[in-house]
C-alpha cells in the first residue's frame, strides 16, 4: 500500500492520479486537517473537501475546492441579512459541512465520518485524515498571528510570513485507521504530494507518530516538487518562501525537506536544477508535473511510482 500525502488542490490532483494507476486497497490518502476551522457554527474541513470531492469527479476545477456545479443560494440570502460572507460555502458543499457537524456532535470521529462520506460518494480508496483530534495552523507574520483561514482567504496571503505554529499537534495521534496502517507494516512507500510544504504538509508531518514512520526510512519516500519554475502552480508556497528567505525553486524546497526524502520527481522546466538536486544524494525524474486534467495526473502518478520502485531497489 502507497501512504500518500495529500493537503489543497495539488495533493489533490496528485491524488486522483495514483487512484487511477492503484487498485483498490493499494493507496491511502493521508490528509491535512490544519485548516480545519468552525464557521458559522459549521465543522469545515477544506482539505478533506478538497480531496474527497476530486477523488469522487465531483471538485470545481476551476477554484480547486468546492463543487462542480454549484449555487449560491445561501450566500446571497446570507449577505441580504447581514451574515458573514467572507468564506464562500456553496449550496451543495454546505450539505456536507452540516451532516459532519451533526455527526461530530453525536460523538462520530472526523475519519469515520470521511469514510462513511467517500464509501457514498463511490471512493474506492481510503482517505484518512491526519488526526481526528484537532490540529489547527497559526500564520505569524508581520501583522500578528492569524488562524489559517484568515490569513488565506480573509487576508489573501498578503502579510508577510515569520513562522508558523500547529496548535493540538504535540498532542494530537495520528487517526485511527492511519495508526491500524503504520503499525500493520502495510505501507510499502510514502509520497509526499505537491502541496504547500509550511502550510499542508508542515501540520501532518508535525503528528509526532506519522513523523516517526517516515523518519525510520522503512520505506521509501518521493516527493512531487511543489515549485516549478520559482513559482507554485497555485497559492503562496513560492511567496512563503522568499519571506522566509529560502531560495522559490525545486532545490529550495528538497532543503526543506532534507533526508525526509529519497527522490524527487521534478518537473522538466527546472530540469537545470536536476544535477544540484542529484548531489544532494536524491534520485530524480522528470517530467511534465502540471495537472491540468485527470491524465496529466495519471502520468505524474506512474512516473512517481516509478522512481519508487528504482529507490526500493538502491
Ligand atoms: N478558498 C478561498 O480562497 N475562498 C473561499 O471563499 C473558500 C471557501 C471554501 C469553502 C469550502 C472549502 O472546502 C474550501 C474553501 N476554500 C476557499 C479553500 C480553503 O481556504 C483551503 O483551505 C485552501 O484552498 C488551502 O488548501
Amino acid at each position: 500500500m502507497i501512504l500518500a500525502l495529500a493537503g489543497g488542490v495539488g495533493g489533490a490532483r496528485l491524488a486522483s492520479g495514483l487512484a487511477q494507476a492503484l487498485a483498490p486497497g493499494e493507496l491511502a490518502v493521508v490528509v491535512n486537517v490544519g485548516d480545519d476551522f468552525e464557521h458559522l457554527g459549521l465543522s469545515i474541513s477544506p482539505d478533506l473537501d478538497t480531496v474527497m470531492y476530486t477523488l469522487a469527479g465531483i471538485h470545481n476545477p476551476e477554484t480547486g475546492w468546492g463543487r462542480a456545479a454549484e449555487s449560491w443560494h445561501f450566500m446571497e440570502a446570507l449577505a441580504q441579512i447581514g451574515g458573514d460572507i467572507w468564506f464562500r460555502l456553496g449550496d451543495r458543499d454546505l450539505a456536507v459541512h452540516i451532516e459532519r457537524t451533526r455527526r461530530l456532535r453525536r460523538g462520530d470521529t472526523l475519519s469515520a465520518i470521511t469514510a462513511s462520506f467517500c464509501a457514498r460518494l463511490a471512493i474506492a480508496h481510503m482517505v484518512l485524515p491526519v488526526s481526528d483530534a484537532p490540529v489547527r495552523t497559526l500564520v505569524d507574520t508581520g501583522a500578528g498571528e492569524f488562524s489559517f483561514q484568515d490569513y488565506f482567504v480573509r487576508q489573501r496571503c498578503e502579510p508577510t510570513v515569520t513562522g508558523f505554529r500547529f496548535e493540538g499537534a504535540a498532542e494530537a495521534e495520528p487517526s485511527a485507521p492511519l495508526m491500524r496502517l503504520l503499525e500493520t507494516g502495510a505501507i510499502n512507500g510514502v509520497v509526499i504530494c505537491p502541496s504547500n510544504p509550511w502550510l499542508s504538509v508542515a501540520p501532518m508531518l508535525a503528528v509526532a507518530q506519522l513523523r516517526a514512520f517516515i523518519e525510520s526510512k522503512r520505506v521509501p519516500v518521493v516527493a512531487v516538487s511543489p515549485i516549478v519554475a520559482g513559482g507554485a502552480i497555485k497559492g503562496p508556497a513560492a511567496k512563503i518562501m522568499r519571506e522566509l528567505g529560502l531560495e522559490a525553486s525545486v532545490l529550495g524546497v528538497a532543503r526543506h525537506y532534507g533526508a525526509l526524502v529519497d527522490a524527487w520527481v521534478m518537473d522538466m522546466q527546472d530540469a537545470v536544477l536536476k544535477p544540484a538536486i542529484e548531489r544532494g544524494g536524491f534520485a530524480v525524474a522528470l517530467t511534465d508535473t502540471i495537472m491540468s486534467a485527470p491524465e496529466r495526473s495519471l502520468n505524474v502518478a506512474r512516473e512517481t511510482l516509478s522512481l519508487m520502485r528504482r529507490v526500493e531497489v538502491r
